[in-house]
């Protein structure tokens, strides 16, 4: 064909965390997301212990899209939205995670949410596990490092495929899991498994097991999903910022290799359900005693899944340095900036190529359909004297990506189910918890003081997307 099919999902993706606010509404629990501070470009967000009085918690807020959506909605409506990505927020449907019977209150809101979404021919497109675990369950249970978690997730999973069948066809079990492949970051294992170390624990051990944890209830989770309705289309979700190898040669080479399958064999066991050599006889030399039973092989290989979901905000380089194994590179240690590209405020280097990239990495690995759940340009934008956000950097860095993106369907012929930018309504980073880290079509009225009106504006990128998705991608 020569461009994208009719049926290519254009949207936007969001999640509970970053824009609901309601923190306390409907009966919510507190998630891991709720006793995050605030940080800045370079500096990742702070994490106390429970809610400290005094101290400003962005999400409790975010854009109070709990008792906004009908009129933000009605908005992605008038950009003609095919779909709409967001997640559940675990703790509106199991405040601590343990209760044996689910939250009414919670589980009507997302009702009300997909009807209003369906009302307006958009499709839910949604994720389980978004950053949104339990508190309950990191102070009671340790996170995912802890089996018992596995079963509390699978119940969650189980309750949302049972009331939404109807509703939602396309599901994503947990949220950029592989980010914890970076587990010297507080943020990065604590937002994906609830994991808080202690000094001198062994970090990397710790994030390969509950990483395991997670993949074997997500495995479980898409089993289920399947057996409650044949039609579900159920995903991963992997973040993926391609390793290149800073120089021709081999040693970079190798180490941007060995980088890569450190990232990405989290796609290795949704996709093939077993985990790739390299990795158990890396853990074999490392001496890690990752606890894996008969039955979680079983399962791993029982609930492979249909798609992967992924998102894609930059590409990363690495350099082999000497005096450091291969064995022992890390995403710190090996990594060297791409004197190629440009990079945002924030450090992310903008490389459009890159997704072509990894469109064709992904293809070429794994043979199923893509789906592109995520991509975006973090920016300060800047309100004018009418009012308006001339956000032409935005309107660049997408038309770029999306000509990628194009190239590697028309051409390649690259199986893609749809597109949905980043924070299509602006929304609170989740890495550094700011609100003036935009990303949005749509400008909201709240800056990372927590001063603002919550109004809803259009950026100029809103009208150039809606006549993308209008021409189906053709005009950019
Ligand atoms: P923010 C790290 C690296 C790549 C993507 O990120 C990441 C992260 C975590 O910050 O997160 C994803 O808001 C994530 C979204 C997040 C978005 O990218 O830090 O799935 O929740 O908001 C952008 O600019």
């Amino acid at each position: 064909s020569n461009g994208l099919s009719k049926e290519f999902l254009w949207g936007g993706a969001v999640a509970a965390h970053q824009l609901e606010g309601g923190w306390q509404e409907g009966g919510k629990g507190l998630s891991v997301a709720d006793v995050m501070t605030v940080g800045k470009p370079g500096q990742e967000r702070g994490i106390t212990d429970g809610i400290i009085s005094g101290e400003y918690y962005p999400n409790h807020e975010a854009i109070d899209f709990y008792h906004h959506y009908k009129e933000d909605i009605a908005l992605l409506k008038e950009m003609g939205f095919k779909c709409f990505r967001t997640s559940i927020a675990w703790t509106r449907i199991y405040p601590t995670g343990e209760e044996s019977e689910p939250n009414e209150a919670g589980l009507k809101f997302y009702d009300d949410l997909f009807d209003e979404l369906l009302a307006n021919d958009i499709e839910p497109v949604i994720t389980l596990s978004h950053f949104e675990l339990p508190y309950h369950l990191v102070t009671e249970y340790g996170g995912f490092r802890n089996r018992q978690v596995i079963d509390l997730f699978v119940k969650f999973a189980e309750t949302c495929f049972k009331r939404y069948q109807d509703k939602v066809k396309y599901w994503m079990t947990f949220n950029e899991i592989n980010n914890q492949a970076n587990y010297d970051s507080d943020f990065l294992v604590f937002t994906n498994s609830g994991l808080r170390f202690k000094p001198g624990e062994n970090r990397e051990e710790g994030m390969y097991q509950a990483a395991h944890n997670e993949l074997v209830a997500s495995a479980r989770a898409v089993k289920l999903g399947h057996d409650i309705n044949p039609d579900f289309q159920i995903g991963c979700m992997i973040a993926m910022g391609p390793v290149y190898p800073a120089t021709m040669n081999p040693d970079d080479v190798l180490a941007a290799q060995k980088a890569m399958e450190k990232n990405y064999f989290f796609a290795d066991v949704h996709v093939n359900g077993v985990y790739p050599d390299f990795l158990t006889k890396y853990w074999a030399r490392k001496g890690f005693n990752i606890n894996i039973t008969a039955e979680d092989e079983a399962d791993l290989k029982s609930g492979t899944v249909d798609y992967i979901g992924f998102s894609y905000y930059m590409s990363h380089a690495v350099k082999k340095d000497s005096e450091i194994a291969f064995d022992d590179m890390t995403p710190q240690n090996s990594q060297v900036r791409n004197t190629y590209l440009e990079a945002s405020d924030w450090g992310w280097q903008i490389d459009p190529k890159g997704l072509r990239y990894a469109l064709n990495w992904f293809t070429d690995k794994y043979h199923l359909p893509l789906f592109i759940v995520e991509n975006g340009f973090g920016a300060y934008d800047k309100v004018a004297e009418d009012g308006a956000v001339h956000d032409d950097y935005r309107i660049d860095y997408l038309r770029e990506h999306i000509r990628q993106m194009k190239l590697a369907v028309v051409e390649d012929g690259v199986d893609l189910i749809g597109y949905t930018p980043w924070g299509c309504i602006d929304l609170v980073s989740a890495g550094t918890g700011e609100m003036d880290k935009r990303y949005g079509f749509i400008y909201v009225d709240k800056n990372n003081k927590n001063e603002g009106t919550l109004k809803r504006s259009k950026k100029d990128s809103f009208d150039w997307f809606k006549e993308v998705i209008a021409s189906n991608g053709e005009n950019l």
